[in-house]
């Protein structure tokens, strides 16, 4: 790239500066938002990537490379789809309004085309690293796929999130040449200037990972500096200065500038810069790599030779660049005022009436931004798979059954399918064979990028590791696991080859892995995620494994629908069901963000159940009525006994209790809780917006009948289906497990929390007599 080319880039940078301030400009001060609440965005944390990314988008990638952007840097990634011709302009006034540009770039949410959701920082910085293992699968099991590298623009305080690192360390990670994080290092973080620079420590970490380093530490300026006689003590000062002295020169100018950048300087430095005037000094001094555009060009250049390798770049750059908030410690959310942005537009060349325009076309810069859209531009991708589920895989069961047993059985089954058997994928964080998945490893094998020679056998496992294996194994990551599992749910858009992927995780840790879970359904992966074993029902060896809140956790996430069956004929269908949904292509556009049936939970169990129950309800009802819903109620009940899993053998014991003292007690199997709950609430919420009685959806009227007391049974905390008493508007007494971590047998932990049928028995009465 010549001077020519450079000068160029510097022109179009300078422009998305402008744009990212004011995007955030505008959204605080021309909308009247009116209720107090500030709006806010991040000028300082912009204008710190405004460099790194001009590089990248004007310069350095190609259609196929997928990009995460720190999320306080979603200003720069908007202004350039803007200027790139991929935004409409109506949106720049419009950062943080509802329907206008996100917070933080949002893949459901945002108009333009964004890669990677970012906002909880840490995750959006590990997403490209998992996309670039789902392509390696990908490319090994369906051919390869057009190049791509997948790059993570990441905050230098991100760095502090333990997932980076659990996403670093992890082995499935290893080897991926394709993967470059540019790091934002301009050594600020929320609160403040951070206290020393670790970056021998960083350096360290990474490569002891297995990552290649490049440090991006000074621009042209401070290196040809360097290079003059007496330059390596001047190189030295600065590389010793403390941070927070370094950061300090940037609001100084002049003879204060001087003098502070010489406080504590050894003898010679003032010699060395008395020929630079006062008005050099400023640029010289704070002169750093990542605002250098040929430097970044050639690092992302150096990240491109190596191909073995996950590369990192540290750019040094400082927060607020080009803006008079620069290196202020109180900057990160720090607005510039309307006579700073006047200043600004005029330096611009820009006036009121030209502010938001695009580059000029006939303008060397708007040639450039023309020819970039043009190298950017995708194809669409298809989401659908394209293939047809069954809708049972007939798994027999004929003496008692765990459902995690069954899961493990519908999985072997659906692995011999023609058709579905090679889109699926399992991932687990190292708990595939307690969970189940032994079957299916045995018969599929392992991914590994290359095959692996084993040097034991086993009857029981075949843990056979090569490129056809289609079990991915993590180590012990809740957050690597569902990382991988959302990008392996967005393999369709950035592999461009849906998938089917399965995960399993011991169910309390799904809450440990929580927060990336949230973020795979936010981008609209679909997956399966099996959650097992759970509850006290787990026993003696329960204890600190005892799950209780997650079956609220299941029903309250967006994006996911909680299903916790009993019986295996109805695990069986609820997955295949569930394989269905994420194989088919029922969205209205690729990006709308699923509200019935983006990721499935399956909440499971180790506890034997004997299936004899539903055999008869199959004998009386048939398997088209039972599979379609709830079975219609047979005759007016006294009291009815809602239960999710392992615990309707205690359920059923006690409605024969009941029936033997002339309690007619009606027993309803909920299988998922969330779509009775979300049926419930659509009814309720179409009533509230028409102003209109609500009906009862008919989901519940068909289980329930209305105004009949109800007690819930879940081996969960009890609040998670006490509302049922509202919906079927009836008292309702709410039987579940509200303390933590005692171990026993099932028969003991079920009398400890009231389960045993004797307490339901009682609960039914109580109902009763609350009537
Ligand atoms: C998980 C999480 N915790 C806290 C925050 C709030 N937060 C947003 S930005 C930020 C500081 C980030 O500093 P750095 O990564 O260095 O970015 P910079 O603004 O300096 O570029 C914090 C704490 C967040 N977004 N996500
Ligand atoms: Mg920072």
């Amino acid at each position: 790239m010549d001077q020519h080319d450079l000068d160029v880039l510097d022109e179009i940078q300078r422009r998305v500066l402008w744009l990212a301030t004011r995007i955030v400009d505008a959204a605080n001060h021309d909308r009247g938002a009116g209720d107090g609440v500030k709006v806010g965005g991040h000028q300082a944390s912009s204008a710190s990537l405004v460099t790194a990314m001009t590089a990248l988008w004007f310069a350095h990638l190609d259609a196929e490379d997928r990009v995460a952007v720190k999320p306080h840097a979603s200003p720069v990634f908007h202004a350039i789809q803007y200027l790139l011709g991929n935004l409409d302009r109506s949106y720049l006034p419009r950062l943080r309004a509802r329907g206008g540009l996100q917070s933080y770039p949002s893949r459901t949410k945002d108009p333009d085309e964004v890669d990677f959701s970012t906002g909880s920082v840490g995750l959006g910085a590990a997403a490209p690293l998992f996309a670039a293992v789902t392509r390696r699968y990908v490319d090994a099991h369906f051919g390869a796929r057009p190049h791509s590298r997948f790059v993570a623009l990441i905050g230098d305080a991100e760095l502090d999130e333990g997932n980076i690192w659990e996403a670093v360390a992890d082995p499935a990670t290893t080897g991926l040449g394709n993967v470059m994080w540019v790091v934002d290092f301009n050594r600020q973080s929320l609160d403040r200037v951070v206290p020393g620079v670790r970056i021998d420590q960083w350096r360290g970490q990474f490569e002891a990972a297995g990552w290649h380093v490049v440090e991006v530490k000074y621009g042209r300026r401070l290196a040809e500096a360097y290079d003059r006689p007496g330059g390596t003590a001047l190189r030295d000062w600065i590389d010793a200065m403390p941070n927070e002295q370094y950061q300090s020169l940037f609001g100084l100018t002049g003879p204060a500038l001087r003098k502070q950048f010489l406080d504590g300087a050894p003898e010679g430095i003032a010699a060395l810069i008395a020929d630079v005037s006062d008005a050099d000094l400023g640029p010289l001094v704070t002169d750093l790599g990542g605002h250098d555009l040929a430097a970044l060009l050639d690092a992302y250049a150096q990240c491109d030779a190596v191909t073995d390798r996950p590369s990192v770049v540290f750019a040094y750059t400082v927060k607020g660049w080009g803006l008079p908030i620069a290196g202020n410690p109180r900057n990160h959310s720090a607005l510039l005022t309307g006579e700073q942005v006047d200043a600004l537009r005029a330096a611009q060349g820009l006036t009121r009436d030209t502010e938001w325009d695009r580059l000029d076309p006939a303008s060397p810069a708007g040639i450039r931004a023309g020819q970039r859209r043009e190298a950017l531009s995708r194809a669409p991708r298809e989401r659908a798979l394209g293939v047809t589920v069954p809708q049972a895989t007939n798994v027999r069961a004929n003496k008692p059954i765990s459902t995690q047993e069954v899961f493990g059985r519908v999985l072997v089954d659906l692995a011999r399918d023609p058709q579905v058997g090679r889109y699926l994928v399992t991932t687990a964080p190292d708990v595939a064979t307690s969970t189940n998945l032994a079957g299916f490893i045995n018969k599929t094998g392992v991914f590994a990028p290359t095959a692996q020679r084993s040097w034991s056998e086993d009857r029981m496992l075949r843990w056979t590791e090569s490129p056809e294996g289609q079990h991915i194994e993590l180590g012990i990551s809740e957050m690597n696991l569902f990382l991988l599992l959302g990008q392996l749910g967005l393999a369709w858009d950035l592999s461009g080859q849906p998938l089917l992927p399965v995960g399993t995780v011991y169910d309390p840790f799904v809450l440990r892995g929580l927060d990336a879970f949230l973020y795979g359904t936010y981008s609209g992966a679909r997956f399966v995620v099996a959650g097992t074993p759970s509850g006290v029902t787990l026993a003696p060896e329960g204890g600190a494994h005892q799950s209780t809140i997650t079956a609220s956790v299941g029903l309250e996430l967006p994006g996911v629908t909680f299903v916790e069956p009993a019986y295996a004929a109805s695990l069986d269908w609820l997955l295949c069901d569930a394989f269905g949904h994420i194989a088919g292509a029922d969205r209205a556009t690729p990006t709308a963000v699923p509200t019935e049936d983006g990721a499935y939970y399956f909440r499971l169990s180790t506890r034997p159940v004997d299936q004899a129950p539903f055999e008869a309800a199959r004998a009386r009802l048939g398997d088209a009525v039972l599979h379609q819903a709830y079975p219609h109620l047979a005759d007016a009940p006294t009291v009815q006994l809602a239960a999710s899993g392992a615990v309707l053998p205690e359920v059923l014991a006690a409605a024969a209790e009941l029936a033997d003292e002339g309690v007619a007690a009606h027993v309803v199997d909920v299988t998922s809780l969330d779509r009775l709950y979300r049926a419930w609430q659509r009814t309720l919420r179409q009533g509230v917006r028409t102003a209109t009685v609500p009906s009862v959806p008919g989901a519940l009227r068909s289980a329930f009948a209305d105004r009949v007391p109800v007690v819930t049974v879940h081996d969960a905390a009890s609040h998670a289906m006490a509302w049922l008493g509202s919906a079927v508007a009836a008292p309702a007494v709410p039987l579940g497990v509200d303390e933590f971590g005692q171990s026993g047998s099932v028969h003991d932990l079920y009398d400890l929390h009231d389960l045993l049928p004797g307490s339901i028995v009682n609960a039914a009465l109580a109902a009763l007599s609350l009537r």
